[in-house]
């Protein structure tokens, strides 16, 4: 496809098969205005948490991306930024952004002060931070590791390492303390925990049974109307292209002792 053509793809997706537009809403109160918001998009992956943050928020945003066609919309976004072209990629104003935990965290941080966080000086902002960050830095890289390692050999037994399993439950044992991920309520950090939860199960790299915590919060995140909202402008269709899930996850239990 040559870029002119591109172009055009890119165009018909605004035109007619990108989602839609939120309501025009005013920043939180003493936030900086919003510049444009254009959300480079792939259904069913981490873009979702752009899309769904700005339902919270009542902001304003465009969607790109081709309905049904993951490729088309990763050729969408290879187009608009080649040197790094993953999803989510963000206009913000003028500037390129990636990193969904960052872009979440500019947005909330900038534009809707104490909304979707915990105040800074709160008992919860420590948990709030750790988890927004924990969402990429150790549960998805582990999941995503484990994924492709037990794809290509599927595991005998539990690694030593902290492993998939590991990661889970820890989110496990802090749920059964704290209903929110930000602590005593819904917040930014609820949104990035949710898509490597969701993988986590769905690619059968935990059991799904062994963690019931996490699955009453997901059932709770997933009945939120801006999370529905944001299913009916970003996902139409459903879940498509999914990876295959793991034939078997490893087998759970004690991690083997280290070594010493
Ligand atoms: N840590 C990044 C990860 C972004 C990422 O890897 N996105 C996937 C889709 S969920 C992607 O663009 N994959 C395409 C590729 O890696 O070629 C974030 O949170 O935004």
């Amino acid at each position: 496809m040559n870029n002119l053509t591109r172009r055009s793809a890119g165009l018909a997706a605004l035109a007619g098969l990108a989602g839609g537009t939120a309501t025009q809403a005013a920043p939180g109160k003493g936030g900086a205005s919003l510049p444009p918001i254009v959300i480079y998009h792939l259904e069913g992956r981490r873009s979702e948490r752009v899309v769904w943050l700005m339902e919270e928020l009542g902001f304003p945003y465009r969607l790109e991306f081709k309905r049904g066609d993951l490729q088309g919309s990763m050729d969408l976004i290879r187009e608009f930024s080649p040197i790094v072209p993953m999803a989510p990629t963000v206009k913000y104003g003028d500037q390129i952004l990636v990193e969904s935990g960052a872009i979440l965290e500019l947005i909330v941080n900038r534009h809707a002060p104490g909304r979707l966080q915990p105040g800074l000086s709160s008992r919860d902002y420590p948990h709030y931070l750790m988890w927004m960050h924990f969402a990429e830095g150790s549960l998805a890289s582990r999941l995503f590791s484990d994924y492709r390692a037990w794809m290509a050999r599927p595991p005998k037994e539990r690694s030593r390492m902290v492993d998939s399993e590991a990661v889970v439950e820890f989110a496990e044992a802090f749920l059964r303390e704290h209903p929110w991920f930000g602590g005593a309520a819904f917040s930014a950090a609820d949104i990035m925990m949710h898509f490597p939860l969701r993988v986590a199960t769905d690619l059968n790299l935990v059991d799904r049974a062994q963690f019931p915590k996490v699955a009453e919060w997901k059932a709770r995140v997933e009945a939120r109307p801006a999370y529905r909202r944001m299913l009916a402008k970003a996902r139409p269709d459903g879940m498509i292209g999914s990876l295959p899930p793991l034939p078997q996850h490893a087998p759970s239990g004690p991690r083997p002792a280290q070594p010493r």
